[in-house]
């Protein structure tokens, strides 16, 4: 007799037009207002925050968090500054901090940027067909440096979590800022090492 198997597989679709899977998952809204401290420019942050812009969506699809499983989502990361700063992710650690992570670029332009907790720093750039791959125990986080929502999809292992601990106060080493029109890493000044 054959054992029945205790995992299900099955498919979600990726809408090319609106950047959406459907069904849309685990929906996660980032409005300016749940980060806006974490923008260097606190002055247009504060002006910025009257109109409380959506600056990401991450649409999630639901799967066990265990080392078992993968878990995949697309994110809407939306064209916008604060000051001369682009739209940003949070960026995060993984709690299990040895686990990696793919990025796979669907839609307009920006650049990953990494960095591991001894103050290592690269950024990778995403274009459509770019695939990115995060190495073990790097923080990332993706900033939309163009002028239309920029997609991508990503898969982790399942057990793996976020962890946005120092991220969250200081931030990454280096902040990109639009100057004269051109992406420009600068260093960030609230950045201390988390060591
Ligand atoms: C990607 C993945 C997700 C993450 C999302 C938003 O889709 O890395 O795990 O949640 O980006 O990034 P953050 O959690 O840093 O806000
Ligand atoms: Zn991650």
């Amino acid at each position: 007799m054959t054992k029945l198997n205790q995992y299900k597989s099955f498919s979600t679709m990726y809408n090319f037009d609106t950047g959406e899977l459907d069904p849309k998952g685990r929906v996660i809204t980032r409005k300016l207002s749940h980060m806006s401290e974490m923008y260097l420019n606190q002055e247009a942050a504060e002006e910025l925050l009257k109109e409380d812009p959506l600056v990401y969506e991450v649409f999630n699809v639901e799967v066990p968090e265990t080392i078992a499983h993968i878990q995949h989502c697309v994110t809407i990361l939306y064209p916008g500054k604060v000051g001369d700063e682009y739209f940003m992710t949070k960026g995060h650690y993984h709690e299990i901090l040895d686990r990696a992570e793919i990025y796979f670029c669907l839609k307009g332009k920006g650049q990953l940027i990494l960095q591991t907790k001894e103050g290592d720093f690269d950024m990778i750039e995403m274009i459509p067909g770019s695939v990115a791959y995060v190495a073990p125990e790097w923080a990332h986080r993706t900033v939309n440096t163009g002028d239309e929502p920029f997609v991508f999809f990503a898969a982790y292992p399942g057990d793996a979590g976020h962890d946005y601990g120092g991220i969250e106060t200081e931030g990454f080493v280096k902040l990109l800022m639009e100057e004269n029109g051109q992406s420009t890493l600068v260093d960030n000044p609230r950045y201390q090492s988390v060591e």
